[in-house]
């Protein structure tokens, strides 16, 4: 009997007990054998980043667990090559190319899932879930006029996280607080915050205008603000108590999951864990510096793992490794150079970040998007590799269809059996996005409609698949996207184009 099947069957039995008036408690016994839902979400990891993914060069033993010894996606996507759209779609199951906000976001922007709106952690609580958010959350706060100093809504809460402890935007992006519930932590009220995307505020030093005091440079951008010696994007004023230490942040993040999942609760949680590394800046703890004689680049990937494994223990020690389903996964592909000087370029050596796949961060190529994927279960999911075409979208049908929810999405498909490692096969096709561009996966194959715009973001360096001519190329046997077959296929061209445009409804 399939794992769906045994739990409805549970549900089934658990609501007839109930109906021949059997003790409340018995009903409530069943409710908490839904199983716990953590997503543990990285920030520009890319699939080559990890050992099990083929990284020679680093060791990632901690992420590597989840992937032996649970089900290692080789074909699995965030929908979007950077960060915004991708937690969109995650959160929502509605493809990011709907919602033409839905773009890489300042500090200020308003939140950008409407409080109307499904959302993943909204569906599980209407199945009796406990919710949090704990790390980076760049979907936008309030409604564009945020004041710091004030309780701030609409905020994660008001989209269906009973509990949240975020930072807004980026690391690299004002405000650099923390925020819990709505409430920047440690502000005081004789300091008040002040955030421009606009104009700097009088007397504030600038990355720009006085590169004397920082201790990270810039390289593109990031030339505003300077919080603990780095240049940020943006412009603040006050708050000096509520400042983020960068170098702490990991810690900081770790311990505040860890003491989520210890928390007495009344039923099943879930936990969006969102990480900030290996996003710039690059600030590893003194503990990981020089780690991975890769720079700091390589140095927070260490400290993410050494991360993941005492959360894991935490998770062992509390009992709840067999009754929580693990989901693993990054927003959007790697790059170097993101803005800053940080050496991640210089001291790369054989690494390859992307593993065999061409582009990156920003790119339609499959770089951009084709992320490391995993979905763990202790003692519940056999391990295995899968190479079903899975997406982060999916995430809102299946958790559904795992906790007896019939709430849905527009592009969310159920794919619990493939989840679950009982299906081979996943989606047919997909839509992929990167800085508002699209391209259609489809089976073995990718077609990426005509792009005028330069085929290379010079600044990251990084192909993000740009060409005046459609691209069509056969994944299966041409990984690296090498062999542009649009030409000698024409009939696979044109039946892509069609497909492309019925769901674009272009
Ligand atoms: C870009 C930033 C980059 C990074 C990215 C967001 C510049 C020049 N570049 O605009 O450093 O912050 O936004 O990354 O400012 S993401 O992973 O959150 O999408
Ligand atoms: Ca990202």
């Amino acid at each position: 009997m399939s794992f769906k099947s045994k739990f409805l069957l549970g549900l089934i039995t658990s609501s007839l007990l109930f109906n021949c008036s059997a003790p409340k408690e018995e009903a409530k016994e069943t409710e908490t054998k839904k199983p716990n839902i953590v997503i543990i979400y990285m920030d520009d990891l890319g699939h080559g980043d990890m050992s099990a993914y083929g990284a020679t060069e680093l060791s990632t033993p901690n992420m590597d667990m989840l992937a032996n010894e649970g089900i290692r996606f080789t074909n699995g996507y965030a929908t979007s090559a950077t960060c915004t759209p991708s937690r969109y779609a995650l959160l929502t199951g509605v493809y990011p190319w709907r919602n033409e906000d839905a773009k890489i976001l300042p500090g200020t922007a308003p939140l950008l899932i409407s409080t109307s709106q499904m959302t993943v952690p909204k569906m599980l609580k209407g199945q009796g879930y406990e919710t949090a958010v704990v790390g980076k959350w760049h979907l936008g706060l309030g409604n564009g006029n945020v004041n710091w100093n004030e309780h701030i809504s609409p905020s994660p809460n008001e989209v269906g996280f009973d509990y949240s402890y975020i930072l807004a935007a980026t690391q690299d992006r004002v405000p650099t607080v923390y925020i819990e519930n709505g409430d920047v932590v440690n502000l005081d009220p004789n300091d008040p915050i002040e955030v421009s995307y606009e104009q700097n505020f009088e007397g504030e030093p600038t990355g720009k205008d006085n590169p004397e005091l920082t201790t990270m440079k810039w390289h593109h951008g990031h030339h505003n603000s300077i919080v603990n010696g780095i240049p940020r994007i943006g412009f603040m004023k006050g708050g000096e108590a509520a400042k983020w230490s960068d170098v702490d942040m990991a810690d900081h993040f770790l311990e505040k999951a860890q003491s989520y999942v210890k928390s007495p609760k009344d039923g099943p949680f879930f936990l969006y864990y969102a990480f900030q590394q290996p996003h710039v800046p690059r600030t590893p703890n003194p503990r990981f510096v020089g780690k991975s004689g890769m720079g700091p680049r390589g140095d927070v990937i260490l400290e993410a793992d050494w991360m993941i494994g005492e959360f894991m223990k935490t998770m062992e020690e509390e009992g709840l490794l067999e009754n929580t389903l693990i989901i693993f996964s990054s927003d959007n592909g790697p790059v170097l150079n993101d803005g800053y000087y940080d050496d991640a370029v210089e001291k790369l050596d054989d690494h390859t970040p992307a593993g065999p796949l061409r582009g990156g961060k920003y790119s339609l190529f499959e770089a951009g998007t084709r992320v490391p994927f995993m979905v763990y279960w202790k003692g519940k999911i056999q391990p295995q590799v899968s190479d079903a075409l899975v997406c982060q979208v999916d995430f809102l049908a299946s958790l559904a269809a795992l906790t007896g929810s019939s709430d849905s999405a527009q592009d969310s498909q159920n794919l619990l059996p493939v989840f679950m490692g009982e299906k081979k096969v996943g989606r047919s096709e997909l839509m992929l996005e990167a800085t508002g561009r699209t391209a259609l996966r489809k089976g073995e194959w990718i077609m990426i409609p005509p792009y005028n715009g330069a085929a290379k973001i010079a600044t990251v360096n990084i192909e993000i698949g740009n060409d005046p001519n459609y691209q069509v190329y056969n994944l299966t046997n041409d990984i690296g996207q090498v062999n542009n077959v649009a030409d000698s296929n024409p009939e696979k061209l044109e039946e892509m184009i069609a497909d492309y445009k019925a769901i674009r409804g272009d």
